[in-house]
Order: C-alpha cells, then sequence, then structure tokens
C-alpha cells in the first residue's frame, strides 16, 4: 500500500513541478538549486554573528586558520550559543501560541464565539491547580485557570506547574540537575542573556540551560496549547479524514487553512458552515466551500472536525499550483513568503490575519479574537468573492488522496484500551493494557515519529519509510505534525495498514481497533506523547528512560523541533535526527548530545540521515532497554 503511495505520490508532485516550469512559476526546489552548496561553516554551527566585532568563523581544522573568536568564544562555545539560540527561539514560539490560547480561554464567554467544550477536563485542572470550583459558573472557573496559566510565563518564583505531571522518578532527575524550568519567558530570556557577547563561555553550561529551557516548552508552553485547546475547541476523538491534493475540489470554493492556532481555524470552520456564507457561494457558482488543512492548523481541524489535509509544509507551494485554490489563510509559524509570488501567478488570495506574521505583499486582514467569526467571515467571504477570477485553463488538481484516521488525545486511546480490560481484574480507564503488552513482548516498544519536511530528504520519504519499519517490528508508532500528515498520506494511519504490521502489533491493532500509527495532532501535541509516556512509566514505577520508547525526527528543520529534541532527551526519551544539526563543529558538543547526557538525562541524541539505518539502530536501542529491564 505505502510503496504504491510512494510512486504515485512522486508522479503528482513531478506533474505539479512541471507545471510549475509551464506556469513560469519558481518553487523552493528552484531556490535551493540557486543557494548551491551550503554554507560549510553555518552547517557545522561555527559561524558567530552574535556580536559586531565578527562575524566570526572557526576554522574547522584543529591548529589550522581561527580557532577563536574575536573575544576569544571557542568553536564549543560558538556551536553551543548558537544550538542554545535555537532552542529558545522554539520555545518562544510554541509558548507564545500557547499564551495566545491561555487569553482566549481568559476572554471565553457562554454568549460569545469561544465556548468551554470540555467541561471536565477544565473541572479536572482547576482541581490540579487548587481552584475552587463547587458553586462557581464553570465560565468564573476557565477565567480563573486562564489567569494562572498566563502566569506561568512570568512569574517570579516557582517552577511550571505541569513538571508535577511527571513520573516521581523523573522529577528526580530534573531537581538533582537543577532543570525545573521556572516561568516560561523568563528561561527564554535567559537564554538570550546568558548567550550574548561575554556572558557564559562554557558549552555543557550552555546545553544544560538549552534543556531548562525546552523543558519550559515541553511541560509548560506546549503543553498548555494542547491542554487549553482541548477545553476550548473539544479533547479530540477519533475520526476519518482525507489526505493529500486530491482533497481539493473543482467544484467548490478552495480554502487553504495554514499555520498553527486553533483559534483564527475554528472560527473559520464555523463561518464556512454559516448560511449566509454557503448561500454566498452558491451565488458564485460554486457548489460550497471546501476547506484542507495544511501543517499544524490542518492537524488541529482535522482532529476536532474532521476537516480534510491538503497537505504537510513541503505542499504549501504545490496547493497553490493547482490554480484551484482561492484562499490561503494563514497565522503563525512554518509559512513560506514565497506564497507571495507564487499566489500572485494565479488568481489565488494569500491572506496573513496575524500581527505577528505579517508578510509584505500578502493580503492583511488582522483576525480580531474580541470578535472572531466576524473577523473569519470577513476572511472567508473574501475567499468566496475569488471564486469568479480562477482560470479553468490554470487548474491541475492532482487526483491522488488516502482516508485515514485522526484524534487519538490520551482520552481517546485509554478508551480504545478499555475494550480489552475485564473490568471484573483490571480497572477501566488506565494505561494499563498498553504496558501490559510491552512487558510481555507483544509489542517489543513505542516510538514517536513527528516533525517537518526537509528537501535535505526526499519528501515524506524517511518519515514513510521508518514508520514502516518500525511497525513491521512490533512497534508501536505515535505521530504528530507534518509526519502525521506524511502518515495519513501513505495510509498508515489506516485501520487496515495493520497488515503491514508485525503479528504482535497487528493483534494489538486488532484488539483495540486501532491503526498500526496513531495520529495524535499538532507539534504542541507531542505534549500528549510526553504524556502517555509519563503514564507508562508511572504504572510499571519506571522512569520515562527506561522504557523502550524513542522519539524520532526524521524530516525535521525548524527551530521549534530543536527545542522538542531537547525537552524530549530532557525527559529521558532518546532522540532520533535524521537530519543532522548544526553542531557538527564542536566535538565537545557532539560529545554531550550524543554521549555525555546519558549519564544525566539518561537518554541521548542519535544522529543519522539514512531512514533505513536510522531504524534499525532504533529497534537495537529498544531491544536494549528491554534487555536491561529483564522483559
Ligand atoms: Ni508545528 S514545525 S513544518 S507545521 S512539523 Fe510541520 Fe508542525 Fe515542522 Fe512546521
Ligand atoms: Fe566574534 Fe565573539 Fe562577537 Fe561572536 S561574540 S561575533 S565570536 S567576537
Amino acid at each position: 500500500m505505502s510503496d504504491q503511495f510512494i510512486s504515485i505520490y512522486q508522479t503528482s508532485e513531478e506533474q505539479l513541478l512541471e507545471k510549475a516550469v509551464q506556469d513560469g512559476v519558481e518553487t523552493m526546489w528552484d531556490r535551493k538549486a540557486a543557494m548551491k552548496a551550503p554554507c560549510g561553516f553555518g552547517e557545522k554551527g561555527i559561524c558567530c554573528r552574535i556580536c559586531a566585532m565578527g562575524p566570526c568563523r572557526i576554522s574547522p581544522v584543529a591548529g589550522k586558520g581561527a580557532q577563536r573568536g574575536i573575544c576569544g568564544a571557542t568553536a564549543d562555545v560558538i556551536v553551543a550559543r548558537n544550538l542554545a539560540r535555537m532552542v529558545a527561539a522554539g520555545t518562544a514560539s510554541h509558548s507564545d501560541h500557547a499564551r495566545d490560547i491561555a487569553h482566549v480561554m481568559h476572554m471565553a464567554s457562554r454568549d460569545g464565539n469561544f465556548k468551554i467544550r470540555d467541561e471536565k477536563k477544565l473541572l479536572d485542572l482547576a482541581s490540579e491547580w487548587g481552584v475552587k470550583t463547587e458553586d462557581r459558573d464553570i465560565y468564573e472557573v476557565a477565567h480563573e485557570v486562564a489567569e494562572i496559566a498566563l502566569n506561568e510565563f512570568g512569574k517570579p518564583f516557582g517552577t511550571l506547574r505541569f513538571l508535577e505531571r511527571a513520573p516521581e522518578k523523573r522529577k528526580k532527575v530534573w531537581d538533582d540537575l537543577q532543570i525545573r524550568p521556572r516561568a516560561i519567558d523568563r528561561e527564554i530570556a535567559t537564554i538570550l542573556h546568558s548567550t550574548h557577547i561575554g556572558c557564559t563561555g562554557d558549552a555543557e553550561s550552555l546545553l544544560h540551560m538549552s534543556m531548562r529551557t525546552a523543558l519550559a516548552d515541553g511541560w509548560g508552553g506546549s503543553m498548555i496549547g494542547t491542554v487549553f485547546s482541548d477545553i476550548l475547541y473539544g479533547t479530540p476523538v477519533p475520526r476519518e479524514t482525507e489526505s493529500n491534493l486530491g482533497v481539493l475540489d473543482e467544484k467548490q470554493v478552495n480554502i487553504i487553512l495554514h499555520g498553527h492556532e486553533p483559534s483564527l481555524s475554528e472560527m473559520i470552520v464555523m463561518a464556512s458552515l454559516d448560511p449566509e456564507m454557503q448561500k454566498l457561494a452558491k451565488k458564485v457558482g460554486a457548489e460550497g466551500i471546501n476547506l484542507a488543512g495544511m501543517c499544524c492548523t490542518g492537524n488541529e481541524v482535522t482532529m476536532r472536525h474532521g476537516v480534510k489535509i491538503a497537505g504537510n509544509f513541503y505542499q504549501q507551494e504545490m496547493a497553490v499550483l493547482t490554480g484551484a485554490v482561492e484562499a490561503v489563510i494563514v497565522d503563525v509559524q512554518c509559512i513560506f513568503p514565497s506564497l507571495v509570488p507564487i499566489t500572485e501567478c494565479y488568481h489565488t488570495k494569500f491572506i496573513t490575519t496575524s500581527p505577528k506574521a505579517k508578510i509584505t505583499g500578502a493580503t492583511h486582514i488582522e483576525f480580531h479574537e474580541d470578535r472572531a467569526l466576524e473577523s473569519a467571515k470577513a476572511i472567508v467571504r473574501e475567499a468566496i468573492e475569488n471564486f469568479k477570477n480562477r482560470k479553468k485553463e490554470k487548474v491541475f488538481i492532482p487526483t491522488e488522496k488516502s482516508s485515514g484516521v485522526v484524534g487519538y488525545s490520551v482520552e481517546a486511546i485509554i478508551k480504545q484500551l478499555d475494550k480489552v480490560v475485564n473490568p471484573h481484574i483490571d480497572p477501566m480507564g488506565t494505561i494499563k493494557p498498553l504496558a501490559d503488552v510491552i512487558k510481555a513482548g507483544v509489542l517489543r516498544g513505542a516510538v514517536g515519529i513527528v516533525g517537518c519536511n526537509n528537501p535535505k530528504s526526499k519528501h515524506d520519504y524517511s518519515h514513510i519509510e521508518i514508520m514502516k519499519k518500525m511497525i513491521a517490528n512490533d512497534v508501536i508508532v505515535v505521530t504528530t505534525g507534518c509526519a502525521a500528515q506524511a502518515a495519513v498520506k501513505a495510509g498508515l494511519t489506516n485501520k487496515d495498514a495493520r497488515k503491514l504490521a508485525g503479528q504482535g502489533l497487528a493483534t494489538v491493532c486488532e484488539l483495540v481497533d486501532i491503526p498500526p500509527v496513531l495520529h495524535l495532532g499538532s507539534c504542541v501535541d507531542i505534549s500528549r506523547i510526553m504524556t502517555i509516556v509519563g503514564e507508562v512509566a508511572k504504572h510499571m514505577d519506571l522512569d520515562n528512560s527506561d522504557l523502550p520508547v524513542a522519539g524520532i525526527a526524521p524530516e525535521w528543520m525548524s527551530e521549534k523541533a530543536v527545542a522538542i529534541a531537547n525537552y524530549v532527551v530532557a525527559t529521558g526519551i532518546d532522540t532520533f535526527l535524521g537530519i543532522t544539526p548544526p553542531v557538527t563543529g564542536s566535538e565537545e558538543v557532539m560529545d554531550i548530545m550524543t554521549n555525555r547526557v546519558e549519564a544525566m538525562t539518561g537518554a541521548k541524541f542519535f544522529i543519522e540521515e539514512d531512514p533505513h539505518v536510522l531504524a534499525d539502530k532504533v529497534l537495537s536501542r529498544i531491544e536494549e532497554k528491554r534487555q536491561k529491564l529483564g522483559i
């Protein structure tokens, strides 16, 4: 099934790239070619432009050429500083997204556009955080909880609240290492301060700081993003969806929703269902309004509404190339500025909505949360009215699409696991069945496969190859972000993909009624993965690092991914990177990341660009962990 997918998929991609040539459109591949070989210094992380005495670049050959920057910074310090800044930027992105969601919850009201959809989750969180709930209006509770969350970003004292959710053994590791993050913004600011010229000059200290800041992402910003989105927009449940550019529909107004925060996309979904908008679509000669998601926004709306997925990161230009898209609506993150020139070649409107991500040449229609639906309708109206400008002769929509199941929140997974619980023997509603099959060896382990697309690797190839190898070897896969969309496109989130699984995993899938690859959502939803691993560890009275689990980022590219990788390792989970990070210019940093950090956190980084070799390494590491546990 997926081999077939890869070949079909490449064909449709090739067809669109041919169309790009015909239409005189430049794509990322043209720009990648124009870039020629990447800068060797940048690639190794040994270029510093932190102060104006530089830029300084360190000769990669020891003893030859400049071995220190003008201030005396060594390659180790320069590499570690650059990496730390990537972590800070990634943490800032996930967390600033979460902050906006918390603000939305703070303005939620019974008669407003934003409501509380998962009251139970809110009440549970309220009691976790010591907020009084009896005899109180649910919105009053929501506002108090939201305010506490907002204070997590800047509180002067204490450490982050969600860290308490981790297993005791992990908390001890964090305490011993002194890496419990304090306020989220504080950790980001500390890195920016410490990497200023003339501050920290010690690679290990910088990596230590990076882990603490990254934890402020995974157990702070990202977790707030996930939990608060669930409370506001509903905790996802499994549902069917379709993915790939074939979801675009020639007869309808096609709107691409691209970016990250669900607040905008939720309102666009509501606006598109509005009778007034539907009527307008008919009036312009369309059969209806077809929303299609992209990147993490695509994951958010497919999990909660079954909105189809147009594709992942690398397909944003491709979608426009079809000539069938009336509007690309974006908020923040992972948006190519090239959407300006490329949309200009077609009738497509490129609409930015966030003051945090304005793009020269795009149409900016600001999304105001306080009049959210009204703002969303204005945006949708633009798209509908653009339908008449579509040029038939420029339309080519590839037919390929696959179906799949998405929306496995932790709650949904536990509900599926309940199917195999005998209530006379075991409690319902726990992670125990998963722990049991791992212990028994029916499942050898579990991996999270996450992250982006990167033109350094063939599109989706590494994601899919690694996923296939994992499931064939009885390792269950949970996935988020663009990796998750690759999985849906390849048919791997289909229940019948169990035929590609090993016997143990196939049996589990059948009994529990799940696909072998579980779509858990967007990148901030990696916090769901942290939660599951933590729950299994707690159940087995182990630490995360004891478990036969791993994180894999086969095609990562963003600073957010660097933050994620660091918090995953700091959480005790080995992380395999399919793209080499810019750290090879420092032996010290390489040694810490791929070796010494294990003595600190119980986990380390593996860097391996060949997806098949990477998969083998994951499998042998999983077996190693099993052996250590004697299971
Ligand atoms: Ni946030 S960060 S390309 S959309 S996964 Fe997709 Fe996911 Fe990477 Fe961006
Ligand atoms: Fe050069 Fe040091 Fe300035 Fe970096 S901080 S640019 S290494 S002088």
